[in-house]
């Protein structure tokens, strides 16, 4: 197989119809900040499509990942809820209404948050493997892993090539929230690569490491999750890196390592907030990795905190071009600040490295829950052996997109408030979409009320 046929696939998830402003991300400055906003499902889920197309068109291999059942019923009975899904919702909504916005949130549209993927070439049997995260650390997201595991299954289900591991234990000590805490660095995307996992804080360790926590947010990630998946990846201790991530960065909002890094093939675009011990990290990865190391340092002087956090400029992706030089895709909200958008022009275009375009695309409908570009895809390196093992009809050409956006015209409103998700219409509605959208993509029964 010539690495040269091996190529990253991103799948974006499509943002759902239940799309809205709840505040339900603690240490998520975005979601925290735009609670109580009237959303528009409608343009979250056209602006996502048109990334996902304008892409495509560039040249790049684009997949989509379907949305969730919401509101999920199922939650609501199981806490305690009873009658009709006209009478639950009225319910919750009168006596538990935080309870209705987390089972109505559409956050498996951040498919960084989706699972860990490792690549065959680096798995010692050949196949890819992946772990859906468990996303215990809020309610609204720790309703997620059951539906995407069967989606994952649904679509990488041929068992020659694709290994499916259990959703790790969705306790504190195993808190897991998937391939934004993972960049995996290499060559070419065939050549072996080595695997960096970003943790937040230790759960079994000593007492010292609660020092080196933060004190004002959660950290989401731990290392011993990080270790179990690299273990049941069947990753060696040569292929892997794990680096506990800054306290200060999670303070200031950066509640994902893709906040405030993201590497693609050599390069590594990082502020220097990033990592707790940025000098043993590096070290590290240069002693591990077989291709040198291209580490692009964004310095607090050029960009502060607030302004990465705010802009999301590392919450970019980076995309490789035939020609070796690599494209920065970055939100828009990256040239409304004036530090951010020197930066990318002056600094990281201009530097000695392979990253020589930026693409600006608008998502602002995810931005304001704190999903950026790099959030909303999960990134899937195949061989093309693998690519048309696929099931469904998952990887976006013209005809995929038009019937996706016909779709979503079809189907989604354009207005949204809290006090709507309790209309039972709604939730029929949605019923409707996702019954269809499983037909469009071929993947068969996967949401909850489709299997009885
Ligand atoms: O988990 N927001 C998501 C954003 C996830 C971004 N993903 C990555 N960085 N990879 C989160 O904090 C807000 C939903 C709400 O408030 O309704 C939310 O869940």
């Amino acid at each position: 197989m010539s690495v040269n046929s091996i190529h990253e696939v991103n799948f974006d998830g499509l943002v759902g119809l239940t799309h809205n402003y709840s505040g339900l991300a603690h240490g998520n400055v975005a979601s925290m900040s735009h609670g109580g906003l009237v959303s528009n499902p409608k343009e979250g889920a056209l602006q996502g499509l048109a990334k996902m197309k304008s892409l495509m068109d560039a040249g790049y291999a684009q997949g989509v990942l379907p949305p969730q059942q919401r509101p999920d019923l199922g939650a609501l009975r199981a806490l305690g809820f009873s009658g009709s899904n006209s009478e639950i919702l009225a319910q919750a909504a009168k006596q538990a209404p935080q309870l209705l916005r987390a089972v109505c949130s559409a956050s498996s549209m951040w498919t960084a948050n989706a699972g860990t993927i490792t690549p065959s070439v680096d798995a010692p049997d050949g196949r890819v493997h992946f772990t859906p995260a468990n996303l215990q650390s809020s309610f609204h997201r720790y309703l997620e892993p059951k539906t995407t595991g069967r989606v994952l299954q649904a679509i990488f289900r041929d068992e020659q090539r694709f290994a499916h591991h259990p959703v790790l234990p969705a306790t504190p000590a195993f808190s897991d929230e998937g391939a934004a805490n993972h960049t995996r660095l290499c060559g070419e995307y065939g050549e072996p690569g080595v695997h960096l996992f970003v943790y937040g804080r230790q759960a079994f360790g000593d007492a010292r490491s609660s020092e080196r926590e933060p004190k004002r947010y959660p950290a989401r990630q731990t290392l011993e999750a990080s270790q179990a998946v690299a273990r049941q990846h069947g990753l060696s201790e040569a292929q892997t890196v794990f680096a506990q991530q800054h306290p200060e960065a999670i303070d200031a909002g950066v509640f994902h390592n893709d906040v405030i890094a993201v590497g693609n093939g050599p390069v590594l675009l990082y502020h220097e907030m990033a990592f707790l011990d940025e000098e043993r990290t590096l070290d590290e990865l240069r002693a591990k990795m077989s291709t040198p190391l291209i580490p692009v340092r964004v310095p607090v002087e050029a960009v502060s905190m607030e302004d990465a956090v705010a802009s999301y400029l590392f919450n970019s992706q980076l995309l490789s071009n035939t020609d070796g030089t690599m494209t920065l895709v970055v939100p828009s909200e990256c040239q409304e600040r004036e530090a951010v958008w020197n930066t990318i022009q002056n600094f990281i275009l201009a530097g000695n490295n392979p990253i020589g375009e930026v693409i600006v695309k608008d998502v602002k409908q995810s931005m304001r829950n704190g999903g950026g570009p790099a959030c909303l895809r999960l990134r899937v390196v195949l061989t093309e052996a693998e690519r048309a093992a696929l099931t469904g009809r998952v990887l976006l050409n013209d005809a995929l997109y038009s019937d996706l956006t016909a779709w979503v015209n079809r189907h989604y409103r354009d207005r949204l408030t809290s006090e709507d998700l309790a209309d039972p219409q709604l939730a029929t509605e949605v019923l409707t979409a996702l019954d269809e959208l499983t037909q469009l993509l071929q993947i068969g029964s996967v949401y909850p009320f489709q299997l009885g």
